[in-house]
């Protein structure tokens, strides 16, 4: 049986990486960081089902003592690296954690590998943050990067290290360099999760309004279960290299309120607006990926379109909130999210 272990398994991408993994066979291991609500930092897991199924690990990417410690008793033959401070507007307000975590934090899961001397695969979640103000309107594996965040900074220095790594000691290292990709599971800070949550809880009377930062800026969206396959490709290849993942088409915040409202019968100029102090210091107008090299060596492309994305996560959200408010659900069982639907897990949910 083959054995993976992911960092951040706690997150978004690791919940859904350990489900294809698991799904796939392997035995599956975990790192976690200690936290006073343990219960609540497993909320993922238990939400797709799986918390009982992977083994977790206690341990921190800024201490390289607990990484050595892990892999010495997990031995596992790949390696994905997804612990982060991943978000970006955070990133301003503590520039030099971002950098411990999200840049050396890499560092030091890399030099634990070659401390423990063991043969295994590595794939580091790089960000399309990281080309920041790009020249090019599509973004490669070739486009100069030019990071416009102090966590993008840190991410490219991540970047620049795991090649270094496969340079320097012919480490099976690959860097996943992906666009933005949402789920149901997405964290509430980052816009579409919380369009979708304003969304519910908007269409069950329990909020006025939406405020948004720059609505015109442009993400190129996916869905999170796709990008956690190209991941895993990435690590069955011979060869290591680095790889852009995106569905190449951007939309707005804008367009994004648009669908979502839209879809419980709302318009968001109704109920967005537009609060600047929600500004970054400085954000990226617009990122779309180029995927072609995915596409033509993993045979990767997406599956989940745009429209179907949203619709998901605003389903979920209707559910979570009616049954956190104690609201009962008069929608059909179809027209709820395929996956989680027990009422422990949702309750769990953040
Ligand atoms: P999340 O923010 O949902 O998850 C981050 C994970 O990192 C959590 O499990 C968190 O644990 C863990 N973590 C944070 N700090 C530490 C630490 N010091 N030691 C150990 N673990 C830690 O991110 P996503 O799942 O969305 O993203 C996964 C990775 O991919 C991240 O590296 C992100 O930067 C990157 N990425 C994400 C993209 C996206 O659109 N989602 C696009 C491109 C890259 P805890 O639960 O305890 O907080
Ligand atoms: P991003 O995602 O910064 O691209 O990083 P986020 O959803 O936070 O922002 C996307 C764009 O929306 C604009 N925006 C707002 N963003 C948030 N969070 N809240 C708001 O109220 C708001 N209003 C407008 C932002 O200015 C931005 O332009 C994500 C993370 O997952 C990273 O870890 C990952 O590396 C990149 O995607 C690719």
């Amino acid at each position: 049986m083959r054995r993976a272990l992911i960092t951040g398994i706690t997150g978004q991408d690791g919940a859904y990486l350990a489900q294809l993994l698991l799904g796939l066979g392997y035995e599956v291991h975990g790192l976690v960081r200690r936290s006073a609500s343990a219960g609540l930092a497993r909320s993922r897991l238990i939400w797709l089902g799986i918390d009982e199924q992977v083994k977790l690990h206690d341990g921190d990417i800024v201490d390289l003592a607990s990484l050595v410690r892990v892999l010495d008793r997990v031995r596992p033959q790949e390696i994905y690296n997804l612990a982060a401070q991943s978000f970006v507007q955070a990133s301003w307000q503590q520039p030099c954690l971002t950098g411990l975590v999200t840049g050396l934090g890499a560092v030091n899961l890399l030099e634990a590998i070659r401390i423990s001397g063991l043969d295994t695969r590595f794939y580091q979640a790089s960000s399309s943050e990281m080309f920041g103000l790009s020249a090019q309107p599509r973004q490669c594996e070739t486009t100069p990067f030019r990071p416009r965040s102090p966590y993008g900074a840190a991410k490219l220095y991540a970047h620049g290290m795991t090649v270094n790594y496969r340079e320097s000691y012919g480490l099976h290292a690959s860097s996943g360099i992906l666009f933005n990709h949402e789920s149901p599971l997405r964290g509430v800070e980052f816009v579409t999760r919380k369009i979708t949550c304003a969304v519910a809880r908007i269409k069950l009377g329990l909020q006025q309004k939406l405020r948004l930062g720059n609505l015109d800026a442009r993400r190129d969206w996916g869905h999170a279960r796709d990008y956690v396959r190209a991941m895993w490709l990435m690590l069955q290849q011979d060869s290591p290299a680095d790889y852009v993942i995106a569905t190449g088409r951007a939309r707005s915040v804008r367009e994004f309120c648009g669908l979502a409202f839209a879809y419980v019968g709302l318009d968001a100029d109704d109920f967005v607006e537009v609060d600047r102090g929600l500004l970054r210091p400085a954000d990226i107008d617009a990122l779309t990926g180029d995927a072609a090299k995915a596409k033509a060596q993993l045979g990767w492309e997406p599956t989940i379109g745009f429209a179907e994305i949203v619709q998901e996560m605003v389903e979920a959200d209707l559910r979570r909130t009616r049954e956190l408010a104690g609201l009962g659900s008069d929608r059909p069982r179809a027209c709820l999210p395929s996956k989680p639907t027990d009422s422990r897990s949702s309750q769990t949910m953040p």
